[in-house]
Order: C-alpha cells, then structure tokens, then sequence
C-alpha cells in the first residue's frame, strides 16, 4: 500500500468509501434527503447515497451519508507530539510510588471555572473509575481529592496549597468560543503571579485536549478522549521521578 497517498478502506483497500452522519434543522422528506445529497457533494464526496434518514421530532432530521472521497492524505509525512511516558499497571504505579518516590502523592482534580461536565474528571478521579478503569481514588499511594465542577481558579489553589498538593488534573469539557483556552490560560496566569507554576505538576484532559494544546497554554501534559486512570497516573509519577 502507497502511504504516501492514504485514502480510506470501504470494501476494497483504496475505494475511499466514507461515511458521515449529521443532523439537518428540517422536517424530514424528499426535500431533506436532497439537500443532505447538495451537502455531501460539497463536502466534495462523490456518489453519496442516503442509507438512513429519521426524524428525531417534526423539525430536526438525522442523516448517515455514505460516499466516495477521492482526498488521499501523506502518511509517511504525520508527526504528532506524543507524551514521554511508559504505561503502567495500577499495581506497578503504587510500588513506583512507594519505591521510587518514598511518600504517597496528592493530586486535586476539578472542572474549572465555567466548565460543569465533571464525568471526565470523576472517571479518572472516582473510585469506580471508567470503562472497568479504577480511579486514583483507588490508589492505596495517591490521596486524591476531587473537588467536582465550576471550581474557580483560587478556590483551587488555595485547596492546593493547604493539600501540599503535587499535582492539579484539570478538566475542561465545553470549548464553544474557546472558553476551555481562557478558562486553562487564566489559571496559569494565577499560578504564575503567585509564583506557584513550579511548586506543582499541572495536566489538563478533555474532549478536545491533545498535548500538543496543553503544552502550548503552559501545561506540563495534556490528556484526551479515551483516557484511563492509569495513563496520566503513569505520566505523573515518571514525571516527578525526574525531578
Ligand atoms: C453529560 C453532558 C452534560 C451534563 C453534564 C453533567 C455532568 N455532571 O458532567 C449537563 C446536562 C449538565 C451538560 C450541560 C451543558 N452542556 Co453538555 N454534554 C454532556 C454530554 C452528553 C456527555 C459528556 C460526558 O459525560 N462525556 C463522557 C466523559 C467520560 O468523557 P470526557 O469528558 O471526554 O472525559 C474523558 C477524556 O476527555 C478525559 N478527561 C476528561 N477530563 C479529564 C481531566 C484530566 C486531568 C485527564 C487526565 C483526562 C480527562 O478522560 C475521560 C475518560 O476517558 C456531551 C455530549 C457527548 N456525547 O460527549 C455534552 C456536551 C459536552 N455539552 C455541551 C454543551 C454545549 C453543554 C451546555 C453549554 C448546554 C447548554 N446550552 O446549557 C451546558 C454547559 C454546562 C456547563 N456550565 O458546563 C456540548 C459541548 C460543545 C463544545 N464543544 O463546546 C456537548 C459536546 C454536546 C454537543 N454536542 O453540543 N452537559
């Protein structure tokens, strides 16, 4: 296969088949099937057939699309930023800790500011954890403490600094008009005027959260989608070893 010119894998390696889902603000019908077919076509798919096309109430209509894409993207030439860590089990992070750390480690995890979407940071954070994950609460040699949704940035770190907290995990789930980046750029501007930015790690997940965003607004790592417990439990102990 020529990675160089990638396209997408349908029945055939290289037909380009793709599929799309989207929902139209319209009533559904043949008008509504037509103007899901105009969309595709500008969406520059080629042969685009309708396969599902269902009301979700009388004025909202949801479509999945499949069509041919004829884009072909340079494999060989993707570089992506990726965090400097080796996975560990729970149990390898606990005796790390113990280890190669000598004391247990306090991490505070919250939505801050406007964000109240808590169920990324209690699925890291929580007991029960995610997906058969447990969270760091179930870590014998982490004191993790979760302080839930719209936490402002000084409530925070003042639960940080009466905590010693080694690290903050922040979450931030919303991005309409970028309020994720002003929300994570403020309480980095707060840290720094209190010249608290090097006392702590600071790592942010979220939907829309890559490493290389997080590094850019100042933060020590950056967490998305699909985010175990134990991948930024990893991160984090290799990293203050380093210290
Ligand atoms: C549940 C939900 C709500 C609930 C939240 C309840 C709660 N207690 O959390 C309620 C009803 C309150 C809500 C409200 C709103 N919501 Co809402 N909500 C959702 C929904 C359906 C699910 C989000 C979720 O729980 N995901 C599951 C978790 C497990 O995934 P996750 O957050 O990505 O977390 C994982 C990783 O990202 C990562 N991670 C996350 N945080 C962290 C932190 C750290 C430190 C680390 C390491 C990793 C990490 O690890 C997690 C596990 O893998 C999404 C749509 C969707 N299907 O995603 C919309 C969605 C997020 N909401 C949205 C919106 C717009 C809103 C409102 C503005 C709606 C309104 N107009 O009022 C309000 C905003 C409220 C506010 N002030 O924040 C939009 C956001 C669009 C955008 N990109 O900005 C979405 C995408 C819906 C949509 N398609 O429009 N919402």
């Amino acid at each position: 296969m020529d990675l160089t010119r990638l396209k997408p894998y349908g029945d055939t390696p290289g037909d380009g088949m793709v599929q799309v889902s989207f929902t139209l603000p319209i009533p559904v019908g043949d008008e509504a099937r037509h103007a899901a077919l105009i969309l595709a076509s500008r969406m520059m798919l080629k042969d685009s057939k309708v396969v599902l096309m269902q009301p979700l109430d009388d004025s909202f209509t949801y479509f999945i699309l499949y069509g041919h894409c004829d884009q072909t993207v340079d494999y060989t030439s993707i570089h992506v930023a990726k965090l400097d860590y080796q996975p560990m089990t729970p149990s390898d992070i606990n005796s790390f800790i113990a280890e190669k750390l000598g004391r247990k480690i306090t991490v505070i995890g919250a939505c801050v500011e406007s964000d109240a979407h808590t169920v990324g940071i209690d699925a890291i954070m929580n007991m029960k954890g995610y997906n058969m994950h447990k969270g760091l609460e179930s870590y014998p040699q982490i004191n993790a403490i979760n302080l839930g949704a719209q936490v402002p940035s000084e409530e925070l770190l003042a639960k940080a600094m009466e905590e010693n907290a080694d690290a903050l995990l922040i979450s931030q789930v919303v991005t309409q008009r970028n309020i994720h980046v002003k929300n994570l750029t403020r309480l980095i501007e707060i840290l720094e005027a209190e010249e608290l930015r090097e006392q702590m790690v600071v790592i942010v997940g979220g939907p829309h959260i890559t490493p290389e965003l997080a590094k850019e607004l100042g933060y020590d790592a950056g967490f998305g989608p699909g985010t175990y417990p134990e991948d930024v439990a990893s991160f984090l102990v290799q990293f203050l070893n380093k210290d």
